[in-house]
């Protein structure tokens, strides 16, 4: 990104956890680009480019995508936004995607947005979605949690050990997590 000065947040949380949804309040509110890891793939795959394939058949399994396959797209998607501050959800997925990216881009996050649920809630709102994504039926979705214990709460783990997790409890009502999201941004000045 040319060496220019750009404030990154990391929106993590399980699957259902509420991400997007909470995103595009932040984004009215707070003037962020939201950069959703999963749009970029899904959309990657609509416009039929070479890797669309293989990042299909990683989604429906639940698999993570290789890291330069998702930092490439992040990265185009930021150059092309004009902005410099980015809420990235749902990515880094793992220990290399984190790694891999702070050391292409040479950005470190702000801070870490964790938006905690109990797998039940998530799994409610995944099977109530009904958007046609190819990962939200039951087998997948238990895929899905698998790979986020086993490894994405490492990477949310690590950056709590750098002190910058802030956790919100994501299993209330949308309006409700958005006035605990609402007192962590008012409080940020990039
Ligand atoms: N909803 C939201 N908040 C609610 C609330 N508080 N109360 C009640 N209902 C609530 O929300 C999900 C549903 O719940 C919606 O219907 C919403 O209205 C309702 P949403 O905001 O969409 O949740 P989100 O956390 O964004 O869920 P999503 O399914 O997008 O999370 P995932 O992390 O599973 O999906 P993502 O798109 O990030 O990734 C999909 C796949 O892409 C991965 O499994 C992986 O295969 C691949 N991927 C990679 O390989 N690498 C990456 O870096 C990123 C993705
Ligand atoms: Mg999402």
């Amino acid at each position: 990104l040319g060496g220019k000065k750009v404030a990154v947040v990391f929106v993590l949380g399980g699957p259902g956890s509420g991400k997007g949804t909470q995103c595009t309040n932040i984004v009215e509110h707070y003037g962020f680009s939201h950069l959703s890891a999963g749009d970029l793939l899904r959309a990657e795959i609509k416009s039929g480019s070479e890797n669309g394939t293989m990042i299909q058949n990683m989604i429906k399994e639940g698999k993570i995508v290789p890291s330069e396959v998702t930092i490439k797209l992040l990265q185009t998607a930021m150059l092309e936004s004009g902005n410099d501050k980015f809420l990235i959800d749902g990515f880094p997925r793992n220990e290399e995607n984190r790694a891999a990216f702070e050391r292409v881009t040479g950005i470190v996050p702000e801070f870490v947005l964790f938006f905690d649920c109990s797998e039940e809630e998530m799994e409610r709102r995944l099977l109530g979605r009904n958007e046609g994504r190819v990962d939200d039926n039951i087998e997948t979705i238990r895929k899905r949690f698998k790979v986020f214990v086993e490894s994405s709460l490492p990477v949310i783990e690590y950056y709590d050990s750098l002190g910058k997790v802030k956790k919100i409890d994501a299993a209330k009502p949308i309006s409700e997590v958005f006035e605990d999201v609402k007192v962590i941004f008012s409080s940020f000045a990039p």
